[in-house]
């Protein structure tokens, strides 16, 4: 049987991770991030389609791309995170579980970075462990998916106010 898709997205500016700024953000790259969440991935028999753009629209359009073809979204939307009704309308659109990740603890920085739009079509927020939230965030994927079979690509587990329990 084929395995869940998760699409994992990332916006503007996150190919520089690495390069600048390692004190807030670390000294790895976006590619081994990438590479931290295939192996992790694989450990837990998900697919992953890794992405990043500097531009909203695209990732608007991978979002509802994620919504024909994939099972779940995980994203980090960079500074759009708080600034973009047009992702968290995106999310909504999809009825795709999402989970969104962030590297920093976007709670203990400056007051603007505080807020997020997409949070709101999330299930939930995992932020301020570096590239191991992208790992978490598979953990809490796989367990969303894999708790539910035949809940794929067809079934659309929905975002809501309730917290997901993991179901025999
Ligand atoms: O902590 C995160 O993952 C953020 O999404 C990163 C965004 C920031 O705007 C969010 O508030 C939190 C910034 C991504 C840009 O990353 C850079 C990395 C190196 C050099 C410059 C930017």
């Amino acid at each position: 049987m084929a395995q869940p898709l998760v699409f994992i997205l990332n916006g503007p500016n996150l190919n520089l991770l690495g390069r600048r700024e390692p004190e807030i953000y670390g000294h790895d790259t976006l590619a081994s991030v990438e590479e931290l969440c295939r192996r992790s991935a694989e450990q837990l028999s998900l697919a992953v389609d890794f992405r990043q753009s500097n531009h909203e629209g695209e990732l608007v359009d991978w979002i509802q791309e994620a919504g024909e073809t994939a099972d779940g979204i995980i994203l980090n939307g960079g500074a759009l995170t708080h600034t973009s009704v047009a992702l968290l309308d995106a999310l909504k659109g999809v009825g795709l579980p999402a989970i969104e990740v962030h590297l920093s603890n976007i709670h203990r920085r400056e007051e603007f970075r505080r807020h997020s739009y997409p949070a709101q079509g999330a299930v939930g927020i995992i932020a301020g462990f570096g590239p191991q939230s992208y790992a978490l965030a598979l953990v809490a994927m796989s367990t969303l998916l894999h708790a539910r079979p035949g809940l794929g690509q067809a079934g659309r587990a929905q975002a809501s106010d309730e917290p997901h329990e993991a179901e025999a």
